[in-house]
């Protein structure tokens, strides 16, 4: 039943911590729950430092700022301040793509770094900065913009990227835009999105070309493209009659960021790393935003509904012209998945929306979520998220590789849904995983493009035949 359910996994909570000291145990403790009857326990702390000792999957303000907001924004060069290591190693892997001419007006798949040597830390890095600036633009004329992401030394020395930017923006006629996500700010990448949004804010925003505003105008806010995902949420919003003119950040432009405020209505995908931005819009230019759910057809169904009650009776049809067209397609996709999916259970464990925004794409498989945390979510998040989950459900908050290893062998799940600093550890265990970052090498998954592929990528990973021939090393 689903009251032993309930307690046999608060029991589970209670084993696993058992290991740590009683003070990492108390501060875990906080971080864990099972939703339980009427949620009479089911807070969880959230958005605090992780222990240390403790083995966080968290990244880092760099990591937030450049890897996730600024990256995606293709005709800008993203200079890498610091060593190289920050920039090498977030190079390329998290499959934001991007249309266009690469390296002529696309210089997403680029890495830019000043790869810092010992020299500049102890003389500073301001003249090399000013330098590769020049010699960045130089060489990519056609590139609209230069966003400089600070890596943790250039904090620390205290080099002064904000004014190496002015004097750059003024030579060269072109937004030079410091950065400041040192990786020791804040506690994880959470920051990073903020301090990227505010710097949109006080460099671009409302400083583009001005443009008149059309009835049908919107903006897609916190779509980063990931394998396609905003073309297939783009595709949805178009049919139904709407002109998507700005998407943050996948596939992006610079103006896109200067004009996001030009639109009749926001549509925030991702809260958690642009709420910042959406509310401001609101605030200064009265830019209203709403929050919406492309992930599976119930979702996308609600989504599209609650997106064009927003506006008239000619978008209200067209809408219901998109869910005449598609629904029948997602049956047909339900009905050559579900039997094989039917009953499996799945853990999750991502950023700072995922872990909440699929849940209802798995349940259209009719597979269920049995246990689901974020790395970074605040506390909101996890008021979005618990109306989401069913009875019985293990909620965890950065949790530990250590924590989520034994839970995942506890409640023995058929498939892990996380990162790659996971995935090899339950695939060794002979655990089906996917990616649920960057979709190992798939999507997209958002939109009526992306639920097939999904249930496909589902149902390849959980059937696949070499599960019966793996066992680990130590089973044998
Ligand atoms: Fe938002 Mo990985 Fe994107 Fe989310 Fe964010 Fe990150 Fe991507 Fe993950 C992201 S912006 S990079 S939807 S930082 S997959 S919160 S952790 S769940």
């Amino acid at each position: 039943s689903i009251k032993e359910t309930t307690e046999f996994r608060k029991q589970v909570v209670e084993d696993v911590l058992e290991v740590y000291p009683e003070k990492a145990r108390k501060n875990r403790r906080q971080h864990i729950a099972v939703k339980d009857e009427g949620c009479a326990s089911c807070a969880v702390k959230s958005n605090s430092k992780t222990v240390p000792g403790l083995m966080t999957a968290r990244g880092c303000a760099y990591a937030g700022a450049k890897g996730v907001v600024w990256g995606p924004v293709k005709d800008v060069v993203h200079i890498s301040h610091g060593p190289v290591g920050c920039g090498y190693y977030s190079w390329g892997n998290r499959r934001n793509l991007a249309e266009g001419e690469i390296g002529v007006d696309n210089f997403v798949p680029f890495l830019f770094t000043s790869d810092f040597q010992e020299s500049d830390i102890i003389y500073g890095g301001d003249k090399k900065l000013e330098t590769i600036i020049q010699e960045a633009v130089d060489l990519f004329p056609n590139a609209n913009g230069v966003s400089i992401l600070s890596e943790c030394p250039v904090g620390l020395i205290g080099d002064d990227i904000e004014s190496v930017s002015r004097r750059m923006s003024e030579k060269l006629k072109l937004p030079v835009i410091p950065v400041r996500c040192e990786g020791f700010r804040g506690i994880s990448q959470s920051l990073g999105h903020h301090i990227a949004n505010d710097a949109i804010r006080d460099h671009l925003l409302g400083k583009g070309p001005a443009r008149e505003v059309g009835k049908y105008d919107v903006g897609i806010i916190g779509d980063y493209n990931i394998g396609g995902d905003a073309w297939a949420s783009k595709k949805i919003l178009e049919e139904m009659g709407l002109n998507v003119v700005n998407i943050w950040t996948g596939d992006s432009t610079l103006e896109m960021l200067q004009n996001g405020h030009l639109v009749k209505l926001n549509l925030i995908h991702c809260y958690r790393s642009m709420n910042y931005i959406a509310r401001h819009m609101e605030d200064t230019y009265g830019t209203p935003w709403m929050e919406f759910n492309f992930f599976g057809p119930t979702k996308i169904r609600e989504s599209i509904l609650k997106i064009a009650a927003q506006f008239d009776d000619y978008i209200m049809e067209k809408a219901q012209q998109v869910l005449a067209k598609y629904e029948p397609q997602m049956q047909k996709v339900i009905e050559t998945y579900r039997p094989n999916l039917d009953g499996k259970s799945v853990m999750l464990y991502v950023g700072g929306l995922r872990p909440r925004h699929i849940v209802g794409a798995y349940e259209d498989l009719g597979m269920e979520v049995t246990g689901t945390g974020y790395e970074f979510a605040h506390s909101e998040d996890y008021e979005k998220t618990l109306p989401a989950l069913k009875e019985g459900t293990l909620i965890y908050d950065d949790v530990t590789a250590f924590e989520l290893e034994e839970f995942v062998m506890k409640l023995k799940p058929d498939l892990v849904g996380s990162g790659i600093k996971e995935k090899y550890v339950f695939e060794k265990m002979g655990l089906p995983f996917r990616q649920m970052h960057s979709w190992d090498y798939s999507g997209p998954y958002h939109g009526y493009e992306g639920f097939p592929i999904f249930a496909r990528d589902m149902d390849m990973a959980i059937n696949s035949p070499t599960w019966k021939s793996i066992k680990a090393p130590w089973a044998k």
